[in-house]
């Protein structure tokens, strides 16, 4: 094939939390590379997923979700964002189309991220996500209303759980993927690495089993990640630290007789092994920081500091 012909790009999914977006980056990539949960302010970092085609690579980057900024934290997710749009050659907004319907407005801050994104110039697709709770009928004001908010490239329905629109999206990227290198070698599913994968599922485990300000207030630092076995590795073993804000939610986190640690070390633990092809050995331990999401030496540690 004649080089100049191939088509490539990064595509970043931008929006506000819980709409959908890392979702849709799991059944973009086909497996579960960036954590979801029913809690806002899920995703902490950019998550990339690349996608092969015969004649395109398509790297897709799952983003926080864009919200106002409270601590040093928030301000870094917004960072990564603003880095994300920047880098992008397409934008898709995604939007959650069932709670959408029942608001004649666009939600403040989505609106505030289409101002930032037309300064920015790039085509833009709008995705109605989560159909799949909402009746077909109720969709057609929905499309006026953002058609006459916004230039969109286009506006497509569709379910990240189901997957149904996904083939519509897919083809419309092509359509607007320039032409380009192969910027990763084949196969490369993303960037992020083992150490880096279990943290965020024990984390995921955090964010689904507790509540309140603790989902926000934790994270989760993999101290030891060792593999046993050469050449092929036959066992894992991990050990990570889950950090809180305060004595209270250590306790909440240990549970009784340690049995809420023990059901999140379970269930991390199992997906862990899944990601990593094999048994796994997984030790967690709980401390307490207060204030860790303002603490930039905290945040480094954990991979979440982005700035200078
Ligand atoms: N019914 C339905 N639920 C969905 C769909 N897509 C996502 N969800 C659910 O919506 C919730 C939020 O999904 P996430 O993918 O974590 O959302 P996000 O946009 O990445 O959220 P942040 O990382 O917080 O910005 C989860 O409980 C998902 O299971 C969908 O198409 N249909
Ligand atoms: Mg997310």
């Amino acid at each position: 094939m004649n080089e100049s012909n191939f088509k490539s790009g990064f595509i970043s999914l931008a929006g506000l939390p819980n709409a959908g977006k890392s979702t849709l980056l799991n059944q973009l990539a086909g497996m579960h590379l960036a954590i979801t949960s029913p809690k806002p302010q899920t995703t902490r970092q950019v998550v990339r997923a690349i996608i092969d085609e015969p004649d395109a690579q398509m790297i897709f980057l799952d983003t926080p979700g864009y919200h106002t900024a409270n601590t040093r934290l928030d301000k870094n997710m917004l960072v990564s964002i603003a880095a994300a749009l920047t880098d992008a050659d397409i934008v898709i907004l995604v939007t959650d189309a069932s709670r959408a319907q029942t608001a004649s407005k666009l939600p403040a801050m989505e609106q505030a991220l289409l101002e930032r994104l037309s300064k920015l110039e790039k085509p833009v697709i709008l995705l109605l996500n989560k159909v799949d709770k909402m009746a077909k009928e109720q969709l057609l004001p929905l499309i006026v209303r953002y058609d006459q908010a916004y230039p969109f490239a286009a506006i497509i329905p569709l379910s990240a759980r189901n997957g149904d629109g996904l083939d519509d999206l897919l083809s419309e990227i092509r359509k607007l993927l320039p032409e380009g290198p192969q910027y990763y070698p084949v196969d490369s599913v993303t960037d992020l690495t083992e150490r880096e994968m279990a943290a965020e599922l024990i984390r995921e485990q955090v964010l689904l089993m507790t509540h309140d300000e603790i989902p926000h207030g934790s994270a989760v630092e993999v101290e030891k990640f060792e593999e046993i076995g050469s050449p092929d590795r036959t066992q894992i073993r991990v050990s990570a630290v889950i950090y809180c804000d305060k004595d209270g939610h250590k306790g909440i986190l240990i549970g009784k007789g340690g049995s809420m640690l023990k059901a999140i070390g379970t269930k991390a633990r199992l997906n862990i092994e899944q990601m990593a092809g094999c048994p796994c050995l997984l030790e967690l331990f709980v401390k307490v920081r207060p204030g860790w999401r303002n603490r930039r030496d905290i945040l480094r540690t954990l991979g979440l500091e982005t700035r200078a």
